[in-house]
C-alpha cells in the first residue's frame, strides 16, 4: 500500500534474545536454552533445544517460536492475571512483511460487492464513532499444537499463544452500516497491511459471516488495555471476533468488504479448518462448509493452571492452586480439581466476573501431601461444555483442550 510508510519488521525489532534470561545469572549457551524451554512446559521432549527467549521493541522477553514471521508467545508467568499486560502479549503473523503504520495516513477502504457504497475511514473517524469496550481472550487456533501426539506440522505453540485484553473501538456493524449491505451479502471479507516477503506465500485474507460481522461485540479496536495497540498485535487498528479463535483478528486492518460470495484463497482453505462433526462447536460458517472440512469458528472450554509447573515442589500442607478459564463466549460455569486422578472432584472458587469473553480466574486450596500430589483440572461452561480427557486428533492441531494433568512434589 503505498500510504504506509513501510519499515521492515527486522529493521525495528531489538532482537536481544535473553533478557530475561540474564536475571538467570551466567549460564552457558546450552544452560539458558534449555532454561528458556523450562517456561514452556509440556512441549514433546527435543522441542526444547531450539525454544529461546527474545525481546521485541516494547515487549518483555517472549518465546521466539520464528523470526520471520514473527511468533513468539507468552510464558505462564504472563498468564498469571486475568488482563495481559500488552507488553507480554503473544504475537502471531504468517507473513514476513510488517509495515510501520503512520496512524495520520492510515485508511481502510470499505465497500465489496455486497454493499451498497464505497468508504475510507480514517483513524479519526474510527476515534469519533461511538466506541465499546469488550474484554475478551484472543486465543491461537493452534495454542497448545506442540503438545499433539502424534506431532503435527506448524508452530509448536505450547500453552501461551492466547491473552485477555480489555478491547476499544466502533462496531463492525456501524462501520458496515455507512456503506450499506445488500440482502444478498454473505460474508464479509478482511484484509490487512502485512504483506508476504516471498511471493509464493499468498496474502493473509480472512473472512466472517455476515451473523458474526453484524454481532454487537465484534469491533474495529484501535485500543487494547486503555493504550494504542503495539506494533505488532497490529497498529492502528485491528478487528476483535470476541469467542472466535484469533485467526480471524485481522491486525493493521486495511479491507472490509462485503461479500456476496464466500472469500477464497489458502487461508480459507485448506487452512484454519477442522473436520466436520469433530468439536462440540455451535457456531456454524455455513458458507464456506464442504462435506469434510469447516473453518475454525469459536473457541472451545478451556483451562490452564498458570500458579505451577508439572513438577513443581511444595511445601506439604495448605497449596493455593490457580489459573483462569474461558471458552467461546457462554462464560464459565464451574471449574473442577481433582486429586485423586479424575475419581472425584472438587469445585474451585471463581474470581471477578470480566464478561462472557473473558480470562475467568479459578483457585484450589490443596492439601499437598509428602510425595507426589497430582492436580487435574476441568472447566465447564454455561451450556454444560467440558474440557476432553484425551485429545481429540486434527491434523492441524487445533482445539486442544485437553484437561491438563500436573504433579507437585511435597
Ligand atoms: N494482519 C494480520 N492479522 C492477523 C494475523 C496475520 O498474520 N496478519 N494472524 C492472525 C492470527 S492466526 C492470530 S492467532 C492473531 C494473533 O494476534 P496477536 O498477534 O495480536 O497476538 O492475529 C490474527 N491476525
Ligand atoms: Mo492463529
Amino acid at each position: 500500500m503505498s500510504h504506509l510508510n513501510r519499515r521492515h519488521f527486522l529493521g525495528s525489532t531489538v532482537a536481544a534474545g535473553a533478557a530475561l534470561l540474564g536475571g538467570l545469572g551466567r549460564l552457558t549457551q546450552a544452560q539458558t536454552l534449555s532454561a528458556a524451554a523450562e517456561l514452556t512446559p509440556g512441549l514433546p521432549a527435543g522441542l526444547g533445544s531450539y525454544v529461546t527467549m527474545a525481546t521485541l521493541l516494547g515487549k518483555k522477553p517472549l518465546i521466539q517460536l520464528a523470526d520471520r514471521p514473527p511468533n513468539y508467545e507468552s510464558p505462564l508467568e504472563y498468564l498469571r492475571t486475568p488482563i495481559t499486560p500488552n507488553d507480554e502479549f503473544f504475537i502471531r503473523y504468517h507473513l514476513s512483511d510488517i509495515p510501520e503504520i503512520d496512524a495520520k495516513t492510515y485508511k481502510i477502504a470499505v465497500g465489496g460487492d455486497g454493499a451498497n457504497h464505497q468508504a475510507e475511514i480514517n483513524f479519526d473517524d474510527l476515534k469519533k464513532m461511538p466506541a465499546v469496550e469488550v474484554v475478551a481472550v484472543n486465543q491461537c487456533s493452534g495454542n497448545r499444537r506442540g503438545l499433539s501426539t502424534p506431532h503435527v506440522a506448524g508452530v509448536q505453540w505450547g500453552y501461551g499463544a492466547m491473552g485477555c485484553a480489555r478491547w476499544k473501538g466502533p462496531r463492525l456493524k456501524d462501520i458496515l452500516d455507512k456503506v450499506g449491505v445488500k440482502a444478498e451479502a454473505i460474508e464479509v471479507g478482511l484484509n490487512g497491511a502485512d504483506g508476504p516477503a516471498v511471493d509464493k506465500t499468498p496474502d493473509f485474507i480472512k473472512s466472517i459471516p455476515l451473523w458474526k460481522a453484524m454481532d454487537e461485540n465484534t469491533i474495529v479496536a484501535y485500543e487494547m488495555n486503555g493504550q494504542p495497540l503495539p506494533h505488532l498485535n497490529g497498529f492502528p487498528a485491528r478487528l476483535i471476533v470476541p469467542g472466535w479463535t484469533g485467526t480471524y483478528w485481522m491486525k493493521h486492518l486495511t479491507n472490509i468488504d462485503v461479500l456476496t460470495k464466500p472469500q477464497g484463497g489458502f487461508w480459507m482453505n485448506p487452512a484454519y479448518r477442522i473436520p466436520v462433526g469433530r468439536f462440540p462447536v455451535r457456531d456454524r460458517f455455513i458458507t464456506q462448509e464442504n462435506a469434510i472440512s469447516t473453518p475454525i469458528t469459536e473457541m472451545v472450554v478451556n483451562s490452564l493452571i498458570t500458579s505451577h509447573r508439572d513438577g513443581d515442589k511444595v511445601k506439604p500442607g495448605k497449596v493455593t492452586v490457580n489459573g483462569m478459564a474461558w471458552d467461546g463466549g457462554y462464560g464459565i460455569r464451574t471449574v473442577e480439581v481433582s486429586t485423586d486422578g479424575g475419581k472425584t472432584w472438587t469445585t474451585a472458587s471463581l474470581g471477578r466476573d470480566r464478561g462472557r469473553y473473558a480470562f475467568r480466574p479459578w483457585s484450589f486450596v490443596l492439601t499437598a501431601k509428602k510425595g507426589k500430589n497430582t492436580v487435574t483440572v476441568n472447566a465447564t461452561n454455561r451450556i454444560g461444555q467440558s474440557q476432553t480427557a484425551e485429545l481429540i486428533f486434527n491434523p492441524a492441531g487445533y482445539h486442544n483442550n485437553v484437561m491438563q494433568d500436573i504433579t507437585l512434589n511435597g
